[in-house]
């Protein structure tokens, strides 16, 4: 006896049901994208792990188990579009598994109600490692040089050709939040010069140069990172006329969202050698890249892994599953964005 009757009766509200499954099972989370095993291993102690990334038929998978899925689990750069938020009725919270939430259909999701967190902080500093030692490597040739010793041309054509000193010269930080905040620092340990834009002067940058306009900060310097937010306000920040700026001596760094630089325009540039060098760890359509990438000299690619060493992916997946237990909780969240 349930519901305070034979409960398979059709008499039994369907409401009641619902309600009983959900206190008795664990909550059934659409994950976007693949996590690490432990990740997975700890997700699937809470919650029924259905893996949206598998299915070879996306929509009919969703449409299968729609009405159950009450949280989404993804990744910074596959979000969560406005379709998919439709399709799922009964969805309550999107975890991402990443800082970025520009992927994420926010308005879609504040006008249903549902939560949306990230994963803030725990990534900051290797993001800004990767963003430094991509400026080091390119600057000084690591991985033309390394092929240079494996491919024996060391003893057939001699030494390997002069590059760019680091040290002494100007770093250009578009976006200094918390990542270009460490990258700054980092820059200063490397006795550069620092300037950077943001919305406006911070109160802890009294020591760096403020440039708001992104075209006369890569005209002053040498190395420009963008570590911009994504999103619609931030889009092709970096535009033709802000490389032509950084100009032919100059190189960009982005460590952040390929939407902030307009990528036709990178491409064009680093062409016609009006634009030094790019050191890129994001890409438009990733990890589908524009072939023209793949012609060119002038750049240095990483396949999206700023945030990709081990101990903080742990971090992250454990804010992951933190934001997603406080919510079935009824705790409150973490790192809410929404
Ligand atoms: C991750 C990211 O690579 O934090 C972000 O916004 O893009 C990266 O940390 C990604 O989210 C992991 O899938």
């Amino acid at each position: 006896e349930m519901c305070g009757r034979d409960w398979s009766s059709d008499v039994c509200s369907s409401d009641l049901l619902t309600q009983w499954r959900r206190t008795l099972n664990k909550p059934d989370i659409l994950q976007i994208g693949p996590y690490p095993s432990w990740d997975v291993e700890a997700l699937e102690k809470s919650f029924t792990l259905h893996r949206y990334f598998e299915a070879p038929d996306k929509s009919a998978f969703v449409a299968e188990r729609a009405d159950r899925i009450r949280g989404i689990a993804t990744r910074g750069e596959l979000g969560a579009d406005r379709d998919l938020i439709a399709s799922l009725p009964n969805l309550e919270v999107i975890s991402v598994y990443g800082v970025g939430f520009d992927a994420v259909d926010l308005d879609a999701a504040r006008l249903r109600g549902i939560r949306v967190t990230n994963t803030p902080d725990v990534l900051t500093k290797d993001v800004a490692d990767l963003g430094v030692a991509m400026m080091l490597a390119a600057a000084r040739g690591i991985v033309g040089a390394e092929a240079w010793v494996r491919s024996g041309d060391w003893a057939k054509k001699g030494l390997y050709p002069l590059q760019s000193r680091v040290h002494g010269k100007r770093a250009g930080i578009l976006g200094l939040g918390r990542i270009g905040f460490e990258i700054a620092k980092r820059c200063v340990a490397f006795d550069m010069d620092i300037a950077y834009s943001d919305l406006e002067a911070r109160e802890f940058a009294k020591d760096w140069a403020f440039i708001q306009d992104p075209e006369d900060l890569a005209a002053r310097s040498d190395f420009l990172f963008v570590t911009l937010t994504g999103g619609p306000a931030t889009r092709h920040v970096v535009n033709q006329p802000v490389l032509e700026a950084l100009g032919p001596e100059g190189m960009i760094i982005n460590v952040s969202r390929a939407s902030n630089i307009d990528e036709t325009a990178l491409l064009d540039a680093l062409q016609n050698n009006t634009l030094g060098f790019a050191a890129l760890d994001v890409f438009e359509g990733e990890p589908n890249l524009d072939p023209r990438f793949l012609e060119l000299n002038n750049l240095l690619l990483q396949p999206h892994h700023a945030s990709g060493t081990i101990e903080t992916r742990k971090a992250m997946g454990r804010l992951v599953r933190e934001n997603l237990e406080a919510h079935f909780a009824g705790r409150d969240l973490p790192t809410p964005v929404l």
